[in-house]
């Protein structure tokens, strides 16, 4: 108990951030198929638009703040770290134990906002006025702003204790040109959340006390401005979605390079120059999110400009992962599958971002289904795919077992199945104009909307299957093999020291 608790080894920090990123995922998945079941349909299935709202909210906050960042930088940057650089542990042990901890109090603020009054039916992006008491009274909003403080500074203290680690703890002669691509791309998060959480922070806290001691800072009647609380919330925002699939970047690197038998990636300065660009870029491209507000038709040119040039940098990644793999001829593995499934899809995400950049096409398309399966794509296919590429690769290092690979590969045929049926389609649906966040459609949208929601019940079964996977390499303790010895990993590791156990990992399973 207290060896969890107390915890200040990066391992088994990163390992509580795993169980606590897959719990907190089965959650989100729930809340999503509450939302297909609703829009199987036309009709209303749970009858509460306000709760319909609640949930897609609760869907996105868990998801962003609780499966997809715990698990990649918490997780696998806990991991995976302090191993690449040869560093013992992180810079700041014991703050690491409380970056951990804050997270399950936000995560259970969160869910108390929905069990008290209505619950807080605002998207994720909390915008007032709908966000402010008129429109939502009550504790709800009150109680998801205290969350996304907390999560907000773990992820702060989280992030100094990453910059500080890669800055310092490196194994002498490792020169920041040639630290591992995943080092880099957690380094470069972490800038990212250190730069732009404070932003959310500050917008949030103003909007509490907009709606608690009367201030205006998003009130007109009192000389305040709702599209301030927009501007803010965006700065946050936008470098948040890269927050979210650099770290995946780095993973695919690694696996990709390993996996194609390769000494290093192609293009390695490129590759890390590619993300400080995105990482840069990322900061000055926010109001593509905010084409609609009535912006002037310069303003407009300039974000529609510079958010177009990300797809450069991001370019050069993808050409590289391509020429990376080029020219082998090796059995293709089940964590290669993810891997360039992920490339694909996440091109195909990026390029339907570079048509929401256009302002002109944006003002048609902003806050339809075709923003939705954007993000889908990205993060759903980008993000999660890079996840599961990472986890079936580095299972071994984590828990010293294997897991059975016919399996794994039929649950990729089916889960690569269903997230594809659940977001194509509703490319289709957000051209022919069907808005987001809302319960019900009219009937002429029914056809897609039910393909999408059977595809998510596909990819339910596959989630259920790697659930059993991960069970049947537990009690059958097939116990993971080096590539040096014909000992089995546990045997022979438990004849050394446990200070020197991680020098034997190094070179086999960090690359
Ligand atoms: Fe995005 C909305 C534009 C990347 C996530 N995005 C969202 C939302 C989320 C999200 C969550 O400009 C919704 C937020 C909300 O709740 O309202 N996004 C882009 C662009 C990129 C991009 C240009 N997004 C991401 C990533 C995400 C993410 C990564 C998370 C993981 N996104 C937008 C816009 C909106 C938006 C608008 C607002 C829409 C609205 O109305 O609300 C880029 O970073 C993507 C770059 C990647 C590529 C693919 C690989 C590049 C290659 C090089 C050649 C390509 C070229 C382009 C030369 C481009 C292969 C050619 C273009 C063709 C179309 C053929
Ligand atoms: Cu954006």
């Amino acid at each position: 108990m207290n060896k969890w608790l107390f915890s200040t080894n990066h391992k088994d920090i990163g390992t509580m951030y795993f169980i606590f990123g897959i719990w907190s995922g089965m959650i989100g998945m729930m809340l999503s198929m509450i939302i297909r079941i609703e829009l199987a349909q036309p009709g209303p299935f749970i009858n509460n638009d306000q709760l319909y709202n609640v949930i897609v909210t609760s869907h996105a906050f868990i998801m962003i703040f609780f499966m997809v960042m715990p698990i990649m930088i918490g997780g696998f940057g806990n991991w995976l770290l302090p191993l690449m650089i040869g560093a013992p542990d992180m810079a700041f042990p014991r703050m690491n134990n409380m970056s951990f901890w804050l997270l399950p109090p936000s995560l259970i603020l969160l869910l108390i906002s929905s069990t008290v009054e209505m619950g807080a039916g605002t998207g994720w992006t909390v915008y007032p006025p709908l966000s402010s008491n008129i429109a939502h009274s009550g504790a709800s909003v009150d109680l998801t702003i205290f969350s996304l403080h907390l999560a907000g500074i773990s992820s702060i203290l989280g992030a100094v204790n990453f910059i500080t680690t890669v800055l310092n703890m490196r194994s002498a002669g490792m020169n920041l040109d040639c630290t591992p691509l995943f080092v880099w791309s957690v380094v470069i998060t972490a800038l990212l959340l250190l730069l732009s959480l404070p932003v959310l922070a500050g917008a949030i806290t103003m909007l509490l006390t907009d709606r608690n001691i009367n201030t205006s800072f998003f009130d007109p009647s009192g000389g305040g401005d709702p599209i301030l609380y927009q501007h803010l919330f965006w700065f946050f925002g936008h470098p948040e979605v890269y927050i979210l699939i650099l770290p995946g970047f780095g993973l695919i690197s690694h696996i990709i390079t390993q996996e194609s038998g390769k000494n290093e990636s192609f293009g390695y300065i490129g590759m890390v120059y590619a993300m400080l660009s995105i990482g840069l870029l990322g900061f000055v491209v926010w109001a593509h999110h905010m084409f609609t507000v009535g912006m002037d038709v310069d303003t407009r040119a300039y974000f529609t400009s510079a958010t177009m040039i990300i797809a450069v940098p991001t370019g050069i990644k993808v050409f590289s992962w391509m020429a990376t793999m080029h020219g082998v001829s090796t059995k293709i593995s089940i964590s290669m599958m993810w891997s360039s499934g992920f490339v694909f899809l996440f091109s195909m995400g990026g390029l339907t971002g570079i048509i929401l950049s256009n302002s002109s096409i944006d003002v048609i398309l902003h806050d339809t289904y075709y923003v939705v399966a954007h993000f889908h794509y990205v993060l759903s296919m980008g993000a999660v795919f890079a996840i599961m590429a990472g986890f079936i690769q580095w299972y071994p290092l984590f828990t010293g077992l294997t897991m059975n690979p016919k399996w794994l590969k039929m649950q990729f045929m089916i889960m690569f199945l269903g997230v594809n049926l659940t977001f194509f389609p509703q490319h289709f649906l957000g051209l022919s104009g069907l808005p987001r966040r809302y319960s019900d459609y009219s009937d002429f949208y029914t056809l897609w909307n039910t393909i999408s929601s059977i595809g998510s019940l596909i990819s339910l079964i596959s989630v259920l299957i790697m659930v059993f996977i991960i069970w049947e390499s537990m009690i059958s303790k097939r116990i993971a093999l080096f590539a040096n010895n014909n000992l089995s990993s546990m045997e022979w590791l438990q004849k050394l020291p446990p200070e020197e156990h991680s020098y034997y990992e190094l070179p086999l399973m960090i690359k």
